[in-house]
């Protein structure tokens, strides 16, 4: 059985798996020499030899026990056709969304524009190396899709005032992006994908009452969806404001928690695998405090099945070598 599954399928308290989200990026050397000699990000994320060898980078610099493939949660708007790129020091710039154009786009036209990515997770999850490890595949929540496709940029703190104001084009968009994201998990998972996480990082933007509708609803579609190819979901809901609340709705196999819930009240009041919750920010501390406040999770999650990771991605400006250490004091506890 692979680390995850232990976790996700047993519900095993006595091993914490690490991996963590972000893994593969911009604290990494070896990676920022690949990204200076490939500017265009989305290229990047379609070249299967070079995505595959910076999804396992990580892996093999510091044997964790999954794999997240190198690819973005924006590649779906970009395989519908909305223009996406990544510019530096501003994040990602999208196209105009016209609801014309992406309903026109079929199966095959989305499939064929973004199969490298598809062939970047068979390369990697038939590498001997990921034999006893995992190969996660991910996808944004529809609600943090819809966000991008519609505000056309990271969204920060706000949403504009009149995002809600075309209800219509909101409507038709979300069911589109529903319809593809369905056709991403499955051919992720048909090349190997054994793990799918659902990113929803723009969860905390929205208000209770918007839950149900943008939340709630189209994330169970897909969880259901995940769990009727037996594949385990892992849900990371950020900042949401009540998670034993999605936890009893949606069902999934984990949650990821981020770093501002309190561990102590999520071991009490949720019944199912946890994963995460450390602040990112604590890696660039020293030693003694990233010990610390990593062996607080550990030992409140003791008798609770545990993923370790972070409560949001690893930054940039990590030194690899407290990375290391992190991956250390978990494997030795
Ligand atoms: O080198 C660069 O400039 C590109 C930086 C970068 C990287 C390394 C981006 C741009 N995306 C990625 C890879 C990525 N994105 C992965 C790879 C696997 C891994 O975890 O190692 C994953 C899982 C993502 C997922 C992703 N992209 C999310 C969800 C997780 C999260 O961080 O909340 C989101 C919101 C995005 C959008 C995105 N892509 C890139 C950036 C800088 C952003 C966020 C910008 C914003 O604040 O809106």
């Amino acid at each position: 059985m692979k680390p995850l599954d232990k976790i996700l399928i047993s519900n095993d308290t006595s091993y914490n798996p690490i991996w963590i989200m972000r893994q593969a990026g911009r604290y990494l050397p070896e990676f920022r020499e690949i990204r200076k000699k490939n500017p265009n990000f989305i290229n990047l994320c379609l070249n299967v030899n070079l995505s595959s060898e910076i999804t396992l980078q990580p892996v093999q610099r510091f044997d964790l026990d999954a794999a997240i493939i190198f690819s973005d949660i924006l590649m779906l708007p970009y395989g519908l056709g909305q223009e996406v790129k990544f510019i530096k020091n501003f994040g990602p710039k999208l196209g105009k969304l016209s609801l014309n154009d992406i309903d026109k786009i079929n199966e095959i036209d989305f499939v064929q524009k973004i199969e490298p990515v598809y062939k970047a997770i068979k390369k990697v999850s038939s590498e001997p190396i990921q034999k006893n490890k995992n190969t996660i595949g991910f996808v944004g929540a529809p609600w943090t899709l819809l966000v991008y496709m519609i505000n056309q940029k990271s969204p920060k703190k706000n949403l504009k005032k009149n995002f809600f104001k075309n209800e219509f084009y909101i409507n038709r968009t979300l069911s589109i992006i529903e319809k593809f994201l369905k056709i991403h998990i499955k051919n992720q998972i048909d090349n190997g994908a054994n793990v799918i996480q659902i990113f929803d990082s723009w969860a905390g933007l929205l208000d209770e009452r918007h839950y149900s509708k943008y939340i709630y609803t189209p994330t169970q579609n897909l969880v259901n969806y995940v769990k009727s190819l037996n594949i385990p979901v892992i849900c990371f809901p950020r900042e949401i404001k009540n998670y034993k609340k999605f936890c009893e709705i949606i069902k999934p196999d984990a949650i990821s928690i981020d770093y501002n819930v309190d561990p102590k009240e999520i071991v009490k009041t949720i019944k199912i695998p946890v994963q995460g919750g450390l602040d990112p920010k604590i890696l660039l501390t020293d030693k003694e405090t990233l010990k610390k406040e990593a062996s607080k999770y550990l030992d409140i999650f003791k008798d609770h099945p545990y993923i370790f990771n972070l409560g949001h991605g690893v930054l940039p400006e990590t030194d690899p070598n407290m990375f290391e250490y992190l991956v250390k004091t978990v494997k030795d506890y």
